[in-house]
């Protein structure tokens, strides 16, 4: 149906002008989706903690670092565990004990250390390079903790039954990832192809 404008009243030409002006902003759509990933060991039993994550060109181009990230030094122990932060984050390590801690890691992503201190020191480490960094301490052997460097924004955690789930992905095709601290190699982390749309099923993913 064409639209005759010489016959339209003067407001309702308006009204048309601003809701073709509407659509015309309007930003391309892109579907979010969710997805479930069960976790668990080859025996059978779920895996808690595991660091599950997809991965794809769009995925890494969406990548910002956030905005603040810390590993706490309290009681003789790192907290969190496992830190996960996309890459470009810096991540501060205050000492809340009494004693003096050496913060340092020979990981292949990133190699620092943070000699014998007290309180917050004034220069955050920044993880550019995506990863897994072990760090530890050069005075309490028992202390380790492992930094997570996601070259991805869209990330989740596996609660206590095994199951992450990451919410609001754009739909599109991935690399399916999970991490956890009982593996030690790179070779060992699971990878899986998949496309992420409204339909997209639970995954399963079994680590030894
Ligand atoms: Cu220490």
């Amino acid at each position: 149906m064409a639209v005759h404008w010489q016959v339209l009243p003067l407001n309702l030409k308006l009204s048309l002008c601003l809701l073709l002006a509407a659509v015309l902003l309007l930003p391309p759509l892109t579907l979010a989706a969710q997805l479930q990933v069960q976790v668990q060991h080859i025996s059978g039993g779920p895996v808690a903690g595991a660091v599950v994550f997809l991965e794809s060109t769009a995925a890494s181009a969406a990548v910002r670092p956030a905005a603040t990230a810390n590993i706490i030094q309290r009681k003789t122990t790192f907290i969190p565990e496992v830190l996960v932060i996309p890459r470009g984050t810096a991540v501060t390590f205050p000492n809340e004990d009494t004693v003096r801690h050496h913060v340092y890691s020979f990981s292949s992503i990133k190699q620092f250390e943070i000699k014998l201190y007290v309180g917050t020191p004034t220069e955050p480490v920044v993880f550019e390079q995506s990863g897994v960094a072990a760090l530890g301490c050069n005075i309490h052997d028992q202390m380790i903790a492992w930094v997570v460097v996601l070259d991805t924004p869209y990330y989740s955690h596996s609660n206590d039954d095994g199951l992450a789930v990451l919410n609001d992905v754009p739909a599109g095709d991935y690399t399916l990832r999970v991490w956890h601290k009982t593996l030690l190699s790179e070779v060992e982390v699971p990878k899986l192809a998949i496309t992420l749309d409204s339909n997209t099923p639970i995954q399963r993913v079994n680590l030894d």
